[in-house]
């Protein structure tokens, strides 16, 4: 039997160590699958509900086991599903190849049935490297190109390959003219910047008094190393939210998150320091790093294309986070004067006891930072974690407490609604002995989750480790946005576009054979947590939570509390009660940092 070129793709593929491809299936891509039924099914073809579901677990595999995402889909409509996992894919820099397929040559440019101009519809996506495939002794090199660039780029490429073409017999690349060969290994190693720009960056970090350290994803890997000379420095250490897991919550001196998801000690190290280091971080929200001006700053970062925005640095050290770091240490003196470190752990012990007081804070029904709070205290400590868009992203952000080897996510820079389960599932195909918990709006949950739980039935039964819990703030409200809505001059919500149908996501998981309870009452919430963490089964945690517990952002002052309050009493709720408690926490904490003063 001949080869043909979908045989031989899904050769190099496996050639590559590709195990999965996150798919969905098409005529446009027929001639894979017919061979894929031939390779009986190696690389393994991970059905999805949708394309767009599919690229998220693409995303979610790479994101939780740092190899390449594949992701497959037919012409025309599949390949536009697609899009916005893909867009995901790119913003976070997580590496993805796309395989999709195209109408036949003979009927390309004819207007024929699902012809879309694929190279247009990718360009920007899949711009650093985006092929079609149209004659098979272009292959290996498009596909070994695409997945070189995009590992090495950490970005999105695509590989186009038209329907006649797939069934087609390979031939390869000859010893000729205008034949392009290609070879697999890929070995290289970090970068590290050279002795006189360490040097730069050793004096700056000498002569500060107060050091603030932000650490991003690009840190991961380096934790030892930033645990080294936030030591010598006395620094304290803040986190972006995709950087949330490089070093464990429970140090003493790691302030948590920064920004508008972030901790209230994070904004006091960035308001307070007079130098900061900033590593493996493109945190974009410049407002919350220190005031320009007033610290002298170095960032690293191992790409020069991204290296030197969101702050004036003084000193741009180009490498990788952890070789970087090593190479710095020596040249750093320990700052013998402890106050501004013994400052920092005050007011990150401070900070958890509010947290502490936010999440006990009476609600109705239940206080959605009690679901975090208590998952946080039960989490396995090697938990895989994924928080979609909308509320939940701020209490993942504020109330879990990573330790151990806990993995978490979310879209951090694309935001968008929708990656919550998928990544789970993609994380579950790559890592299926550990734990993996998706902390997903209700309105993520009907855009797309729910159906993707449909994806977790059909293929829970091979996990190893069948724990995965979908917990679903179920609010029947766009909650998020509708305190961006309440918080914008006082707006009050658009009941039209904000309020949510209401439905039961534990009766649909029910019905499909996974785990499910519905909890209204928090004092349940303790009992539901360790039912769904010690399920046999994949199980959904329905927790009716209230949607007027506010967000409250680090920076909020109770002025401005007090006029979302007012906006409230305005608008569209009479849940003063709620509103009242909560600005009494604000007022509680705002007291407590000032009684140190
Ligand atoms: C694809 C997409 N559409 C819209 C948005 C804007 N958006 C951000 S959060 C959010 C509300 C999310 O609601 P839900 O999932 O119910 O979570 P909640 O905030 O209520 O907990 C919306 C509409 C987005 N980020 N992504
Ligand atoms: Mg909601």
């Amino acid at each position: 039997m001949s080869t043909t070129v979908g045989d031989y793709v899904l050769q190099r593929l496996r050639d590559w160590g590709v195990e999965k491809v996150f798919g969905y299936a098409g005529d446009g891509i027929n001639g894979l699958l017919s061979a894929w039924q031939k390779a009986e099914n190696q690389p393994r073809f991970i059905q999805a509900r949708h394309e767009e579901m599919a690229a998220f677990e693409a995303v979610g595999y790479a994101k939780f086991t740092g190899r390449v995402g594949v992701c497959t889909a037919t012409s025309g409509p599949g390949a536009i599903h697609l899009l916005n996992g893909l867009y995901d894919a790119k913003l976070d820099h997580v590496p993805v190849v796309a395989i999709v397929g195209q109408t036949a040559r003979s009927a390309m440019g004819g207007s024929y049935q699902q012809e879309v101009d694929l190279h247009t519809l990718f360009k920007d996506v899949a711009a650093e490297y985006c092929e079609t495939v149209m004659v098979a002794e272009q292959l290996p090199n498009v596909l070994d190109r695409a997945i070189r660039i995009a590992t090495a780029r950490r970005t999105v490429t695509a590989l186009i390959i038209p329907s006649d073409l797939q069934e087609l017999e390979y031939t390869a690349p000859s010893h000729a003219f205008k034949m392009v060969p290609s070879s697999m290994d890929l070995s290289w190693s970090a970068s590290v910047p050279d002795p006189e720009q360490l040097d730069r960056a050793a004096e700056i970090l000498n002569a500060g008094d107060r050091v603030a350290i932000l650490v991003g994803q690009g840190a991961r890997g380096a934790a030892a190393e930033v645990t080294e000379l936030a030591e010598l420095t006395g620094a304290g250490v803040a986190k972006a939210l995709l950087g949330k897991d490089v070093l464990s919550d429970e140090l003493p001196w790691v302030t948590g998150s920064i920004g508008l998801l972030g901790t209230r000690p994070s904004y006091e190290l960035m308001t307070d320091c007079d130098t900061l280091l900033v590593i493996g971080s493109n945190f974009p929200y410049s407002q919350f790093l220190p005031e320009f001006g007033k610290a002298r700053a170095i960032q690293i970062d191992l790409d020069p294309t991204m290296i030197g925005m969101r702050y004036p640095f003084e000193v741009n050290l180009v490498g990788d986070a952890a070789r970087t770091l090593r190479a710095l240490i020596p040249l750093v003196r320990r700052k013998e004067d402890r106050s501004w470190r013994s400052g920092i752990e005050s007011n990150v012990t401070r900070w958890w006891e509010v947290m502490e007081r936010r999440a006990h804070t009476s609600a109705d029904p239940i206080n959605p930072e009690l679901v975090f709070h208590e998952l946080s205290a039960r989490l396995p400590s090697d938990a895989i974690l994924a928080a979609d868009s909308g509320s939940a992203a701020n209490w993942y952000a504020r109330h879990v407490k990573i330790r151990g080897t806990m993995r978490g996510s979310l879209s951090g820079t694309l935001a968008t609604m929708g990656p919550g389960v998928p990544y789970v599932i993609g994380a579950k195909f790559g890592l299926p002995d550990r734990p993996c918990y998706a902390l997903v709006g209700d309105g993520a949950m009907q855009m797309n989750g729910i159906n993707e739980l449909i994806t977790i039935a059909k293929y829970w039964q091979e996990w190893t480790d069948p724990r995965l819990v979908v917990a679903v703030l179920h609010n029947n409200d766009l909650n998020q946005v509708t305190w961006e809505l309440r918080a914008m001059g006082g707006t009050p919500s658009f009941i039209e576009s904000q309020a949510l149908p209401d439905t039961s996501y534990a009766d649909f998981a029910a019905s499909i054979g996974l785990g499910a309870i519905t909890v209204t009452d928090p004092d349940r919430l303790e009992d539901a947590w360790r039912e769904a963490l010690s399920a046999d089964r994949p199980f959904v945690l329905d927790v009716h939570c209230d949607p007027d517990v506010p967000p409250i952002p680090p920076h909020a002052t109770l002025e401005q509390m007090t006029d979302t309050a007012k906006a409230l009493i305005k608008g569209d709720t009479n849940r003063w009660g709620v509103i009242r408690e909560g600005i009494r926490t604000k007022a509680q904490e705002l007291l407590s940092s000032s009684d140190d003063e």
